[in-house]
């Protein structure tokens, strides 16, 4: 069976996008996790994401284990910290916080993470965190005690970006923080996509599908929503999203 980083390699390399959808594992009312999950794949979104920045641990080993029963699609953990590394999930995004100079979230968390991720056999994706200011203060730059990176500043996400691929890491996620006001700038995406060539994620504060399917035309390979979703329970815009996005590179 693929591994989540060749179905996101093989999406690449073939000129697709993917929607992941992030599930908030503090949204406890299991019966509406369950009907968004089972919405979102019928409607079309490819993947999913579980994890924040302020969740308790027993949460995310909940939310996982709710999710993967109600959809067949991968199920990877998105972690704020090291005790959220949790079993049965798919994969884990191994994030590096690049955007700032924090050590606990460039290498300390990592650490106590790793043995854990060795002992539930999960498949680690190295991926290079680059917050990007978004027009106030995000729950990440807070809690990480980080600067996000300038949204007018071109060069200075390529160069991050450039650091990650010759780092070795696998993955670039372009961040603008859950429900943020202003999304990742569609030129940013365009630099980073063109100059960096690893596979791109880009997420927080999409709101509509036009949206979304800009960052998709500007080289994102996977796009992440949640929560517009998570607040409006907006079921609906499920299929107008996945198909926006899905319609780029055809
Ligand atoms: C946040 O990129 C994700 O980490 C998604 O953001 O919740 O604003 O869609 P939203």
């Amino acid at each position: 069976m693929a591994t989540v980083y060749e179905h996101i390699t093989e999406a690449r390399r073939s000129n697709r996008r993917l929607f992941f959808l992030l599930i908030d594992p503090d949204d406890t009312e299991a019966n509406a996790v369950r009907d968004l999950v089972a919405a979102a794949t019928e409607n079309g979104v490819d993947g999913f994401l579980v994890g924040g920045s302020l969740v308790a641990r027993e949460n995310v080993v909940r939310s996982v284990q709710l999710v993967k029963e109600a959809t067949d699609r991968p199920v990877v953990l998105f972690p704020g910290a090291a005790q959220h590394v949790v079993p049965e999930a798919d994969a884990i995004l191994f994030l590096s916080l690049l955007s700032g100079r924090n050590p606990d979230y460039l290498i300390g968390q990592h650490i106590q993470a790793a043995p854990v991720i060795r002992d539930y056999n999960l498949e680690a994706i190295p991926t290079a965190y680059l917050l990007v200011e978004s027009g106030g203060m995000t729950s990440v730059e807070f809690i990480s005690a980080t600067r996000p990176l300038p949204r007018n500043n071109l060069d200075i996400a390529v160069a991050h970006a450039l650091a990650a691929r010759y780092l070795g890491m696998k993955l670039v996620y372009l961040e603008a923080g859950s429900g943020a006001r202003r999304p990742v700038p569609d030129v940013m995406v365009e630099a980073v996509s063109q100059q960096c060539l690893l596979p791109l994620i880009v997420g927080g504060g999409l709101t509509s599908a036009k949206e979304a399917a800009a960052k998709a035309k500007a080289g994102a390979t996977v796009i992440v929503a949640g929560n517009h979703f998570e607040q409006k329970r907006a079921l609906k815009e499920l299929r107008d999203f996945a198909d926006s996005i899905h319609a780029v590179g055809h």
